[in-house]
């Protein structure tokens, strides 16, 4: 449980404290939380991994570690899974791009055999699925087209008609849902907006009626829901602040009040970040956290790029090489 109301280190960054609960929560791995999580540990790594470069200790971990260990996830179909042993999906693919972006690895992968797993979940009408079973969420584009882009191999799929599917998710509120028709949620609007802004297609938003939809996510304690009447999560922290950047409208919100909440979800003895304030931290939660303060400017944590959800240096080293 956290302990964070009552401290009188209130109001602070706990940083160490955070990588210290990162560092640890890998070597738990007979605990509750590790076996319930083993099925997608790629996206934990992902999380653990860029929350310590923000924090500026991506140099506490080995490399060769986590390199070897994640080639072991990669599949004949050149698609990853969450772990050695499990069934390739593009959600745990981006995650193991991500990690190799973040330690400046993407020179071991076999480039086309992975943008070809990729290339290949896109279906006739421009949507994705998320592996061979079929399943299409936007959530699954913006996977396509990060991953995509990061490894410069975009022209393998049909942007236009990708983009023309993102659009036909768009609301009347201005927001978009997983597909034609679905309510607008925070964390699929991060994904169409990202997508839309890796793709130089952002003329697609209604700026101003999205962002007025995505500040209105902010709750009396400076906290952001992902819909309306629903509870604050630390986790739309990234999902509605990334969005708000990515349009030009993220001076709608009370950014000292949310950082305020973040902080207050801390765990300020034993590390991490929680939902709420006083519930149990994750790393999920604590990436979230994190990084809705690089985003927020908190000083201390490097910038991350609201689109790409990596840091800003990483990306400039990448998109900026040939
Ligand atoms: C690289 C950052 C990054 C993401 C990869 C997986 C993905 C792309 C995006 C997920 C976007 C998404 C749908 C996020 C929402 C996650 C979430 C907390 C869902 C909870 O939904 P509900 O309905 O909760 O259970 P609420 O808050 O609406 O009550």
């Amino acid at each position: 449980m956290s302990s964070s109301s009552s401290s009188s280190q209130m109001g602070q960054l706990v940083a160490d404290k955070h990588v210290r609960y990162i560092l640890m929560s890998e070597k738990k791995k007979e605990s509750f939380e590790s076996v319930v999580m083993d099925h997608l540990r790629m996206n934990g790594a992902y999380w653990g991994l860029t929350t310590l470069d923000l924090l500026d200790k991506l140099g506490s971990v080995s490399v060769d570690e986590v390199v070897s260990w994640l080639m072991t996830c990669q599949h004949e179909s050149g698609g990853f899974a969450g772990n050695t042993g499990h069934d390739p999906h593009v959600l745990y693919t981006l995650s193991a791009v991500q990690i190799l972006a973040l330690f400046d690895k993407l020179d071991i992968l076999d480039v086309g055999k992975v943008s070809s797993y990729v290339a290949g979940l896109q279906n006739e009408d421009g949507s994705f699925s998320g592996d061979m079973w079929g399943e299409v969420d936007t959530r699954f584009s913006y996977i396509a087209i990060c991953c995509l882009s990061i490894l410069k191999c975009l022209d393998k799929i049909n942007v236009v008609k990708a983009v023309d599917y993102i659009v036909s998710c768009k609301n009347l509120d201005g927001g978009f849902g997983c597909t034609p028709g679905a309510e607008s949620h925070a964390g699929q609007i991060f994904c169409c907006v990202g997508a839309l802004a890796i793709t130089g297609s952002l003329h697609h938003v209604d700026k101003d009626l999205l962002g007025w939809w995505l500040c209105e996510r902010q709750v009396k304690s400076g906290g952001l829901n992902g819909r309306p009447e629903k509870l604050p999560d630390v986790c739309y922290s990234w999902w509605v602040l990334s969005s708000l950047i990515m349009i030009d409208r993220v001076h709608w919100i009370d950014k000292a009040k949310l950082v305020k909440f973040i902080l207050d979800c801390q765990d300020l003895e034993n590390g991490g970040i929680s939902d709420r304030p006083d519930d149990a931290v994750d790393i999920f939660h604590t990436y979230f956290g994190v990084a809705g303060l690089s985003l927020l400017e908190y000083p201390g944590v490097k910038a991350i790029d609201p689109a790409y959800a990596l840091p800003v240096d990483v990306i400039n080293r990448i998109l900026l090489t040939k």
